[in-house]
């Protein structure tokens, strides 16, 4: 039987994307090859701030077409405020992959590894080490509303959250299973049902409907207020959590400050169906701020291809075995170094690649 190659839509984005981007590709090239994964990266320069000013939109008419065939998109960072307003390039790029091809599961990994200054005191590995599933397609993330009487003093503007039952069951289902697997077999389901008080009790009754499939999970009903503060106070009681869109939107850069830096977490928007290409990021954004120094940490974006490669094995065979190597890599290189500045070291974006892919292809 012959090898599948899978091909890989490589978008860089803009800012720091494009300094991280080359990381992940050195990396994914490193395991590849010692593992026998057959790779097909096709580097695509649109979906970026540069190219809406070139073409005023973020990505061609045909981008649908242009990603035919490909198995996953490989995605830096989006944004750059300066010159195209943050909801008009998000909207533009990444929340359309994320709708058009119904990644309706976005999969944070949140962990503190050995070798990180922990900003709560105390902390050691093993005390953070859960994931946070956000809902992807809709709830508080819509461009459903108006604004009327603009510009007035009577100026009024309506923003509404969507939220369907297959909508919210599917993501419920999906974390569900998750703990079902997991170690501790604990989901903590965050909500506001106290404040919003529509959705947000819809959105508990759900859980325990799916619930009924999951007699072993135990679930703790969170409101997201005491639920962030517990994510400083007491990390070590989360396991699998599920979040409404926003909730989870904020809930992963929380989590990952709380180990660290942000310049560590990983994503993952998955259409677990597998009918649409999955895409993989980083947490974090462009951040201008320092772009272009080649200081920014691209441990996010090699650990979203690990997690990529893991994807598209369904964790089988070596594409497990190069999770598994990157994964080791990380955590290795960290605790060695070299580190870039937000983990205490001086090294380079690039000399923190190299060093990853170094441990990968040994
Ligand atoms: N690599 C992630 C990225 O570029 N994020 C930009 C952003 O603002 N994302 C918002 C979101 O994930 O909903």
């Amino acid at each position: 039987m012959s090898k599948k190659t899978f091909r890989i839509a490589a978008i860089a984005g803009d800012g720091i994307g494009k300094e991280v981007m080359p990381e992940g590709l050195r990396v994914l090239d490193a395991a590849a090859r010692r593992y026998g994964i057959g790779l097909d990266i096709v580097e695509i320069e649109w979906a970026s701030c540069d190219y809406y000013a070139a073409h005023g939109q973020m990505m061609p008419d045909d981008w649908k077409q242009q990603l035919q065939g490909v198995d996953a998109i490989f995605f830096g960072a989006v944004g750059w405020p300066a010159t195209v307003p943050d909801h008009v390039s998000l909207w533009g790029s990444l929340l359309k992959f994320r709708r058009e091809f119904d990644q309706y599961i976005n999969l944070r990994p949140v962990r503190l590894f050995d070798g990180v200054p922990c900003p709560l005191a105390g902390r050691k590995p093993g005390d953070i080490d859960y994931l946070v599933v956000r809902e992807n397609t809709e709830g508080e993330y819509t461009s459903l509303g108006g604004i009327m009487y603009e510009g007035t003093d009577r100026e009024i503007v309506i923003q509404e959250s969507v939220y369907s039952r297959h909508g919210a069951d599917r993501v419920l289902k999906y974390a569900y299973e998750l703990a079902n697997r997991s170690r501790r077999k604990r989901l903590t389901v965050a909500t506001k049902s106290n404040g919003i008080a529509i959705s947000m009790p819809w959105w508990d009754k759900r859980a325990e409907a799916v619930g009924q499939d999951y007699p072993d999970v135990s679930v703790d009903k969170q409101h997201i207020d005491i639920l962030s503060a517990r994510f400083v106070l007491q990390p070590d009681r989360f396991d699998v959590v599920v979040a409404s869109n926003l909730f989870g939107d904020i809930l992963s850069d929380l989590g990952p400050a709380t180990t660290g830096t942000i310049g560590l977490a990983p994503s993952a928007n998955l259409n677990p169906d597998r009918k649409f290409p999955s895409l993989f990021e980083p947490v974090h954004g462009s951040a201008p701020d320092i772009h272009g120094q080649n200081i920014a940490n691209p441990v996010a974006m090699i650990w979203s291809a690990a997690l990529m490669l893991d994807f598209l094995t369904e964790s089988q065979g070596a594409g497990r075995a190069a999770h598994d190597a990157i994964v080791q890599a990380i955590e290795a290189a960290i605790v060695q170094g070299p580190r870039t500045r937000d983990l205490g070291g001086q090294a380079s974006t690039t000399e923190m690649g190299k060093a990853i892919a170094e441990r990968v292809a040994q």
